[in-house]
């Protein structure tokens, strides 16, 4: 029996106080969510796909609304490769994605007990060179949920490393309990001035900006889409290679701004997300 291929990678359930101290300030790290050696085998994998850039011009690196995925793209604060899972079905990313284990783990988090929708998936990379380098730019402090088109709060991002992720690679930062300010503007060039005059209203509120959360092969963080993250260059000569998995409650409707991921879809303002693009992964 001991040599049966394991086709699903095995996520570990979240525990009660991981829960609890992801409610409490937005973000939460989670020690070996996914075994190392399931790690090691999807860095390899994605090592040779995110070798070199498709895409790494400046006109370029947001790519067309519907033009993610299948490409390599130098997209600034990072090398970017979209839907190893949802497109290319790659194992084991791709049990990992879709797989229930991950679906239940959200759900609790989201904490409301319906259902669990999959949004999107990609390796995030910070390659060593400049700091203002196509692939390694500083994440610039932001919530994700000004950049997306949900109408409901709920959604979150896994960030799993496969390899190890020191400060100095550029290991996200977090602004704990920022996810209960609200939408504090949209990520464009006045956002720093924007984020800048919050200061005074998040020291009332007690929000702090975490130490760099290092990781280990197979460790992970989940942040809501409401906390401010932020991360460094990677200032090593190793790559910081991430894997992002990102889901929403099943209930959560199209607000109907312009997303890549929506991008023809057909999906008008009000719809639920019921497209191909979107599966619920949880309760299947
Ligand atoms: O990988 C990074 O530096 C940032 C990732 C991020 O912003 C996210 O997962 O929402
Ligand atoms: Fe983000």
């Amino acid at each position: 029996m001991r040599d049966l291929l394991i086709t699903r990678p095995a996520v570990r359930d979240l525990k009660p106080d991981e829960i609890a101290f992801y409610r409490e300030n937005g973000w939460v790290k989670i020690e070996a969510l996914i075994p190392p050696e399931v790690a090691a085998e999807m860095l390899r994998i994605a090592t040779e796909i995110v070798r070199t850039p498709d895409i790494s011009e400046e006109g370029r690196r947001a790519p067309q609304l519907d033009d993610w995925g299948s490409k390599v793209v130098d997209s600034g604060y990072w090398r970017d490769y979209h839907f190893i899972a949802r497109d290319d079905r790659r194992e084991p990313f791709h049990s990992l994605a879709f797989g229930p284990e991950i679906g239940r783990n959200s759900q609790r988090l989201i904490g409301r007990g319906g259902a669990v929708r999959f949004n999107t998936d990609f390796i995030a990379v910070k390659v060593p060179g400049p700091s203002d380098s196509p692939a390694n730019r500083p994440t610039a402090p932001h919530q994700d949920f000004v950049n997306v088109p949900f109408d409901r709060v709920g959604n979150h991002n896994y960030w799993i490393a496969l390899n190890q992720v020191t400060a100095e690679q550029g290991a996200l930062r977090f602004y704990s309990g920022s996810h209960r300010l609200g939408p504090l503007g949209l990520h464009d060039d006045d956002h720093e001035p924007v984020l800048a005059s919050y200061q005074a209203l998040m020291a009332a509120e007690g929000v702090e900006l975490s130490d760099p959360v290092t990781l280990n092969p197979g460790d992970a963080t989940v942040h809501s889409s409401t906390t401010i993250h932020c991360a460094p260059s990677n200032t090593t000569d190793v790559w910081r290679v991430g894997y992002v998995l990102a889901y929403m409650p099943a209930d959560s409707r199209y607000t109907g701004a312009p997303y890549y991921n929506v991008a023809g879809t057909g999906l008008k303002m009000g719809d639920t997300f019921d497209h191909a693009n979107f599966p619920i992964i949880y309760p299947q």
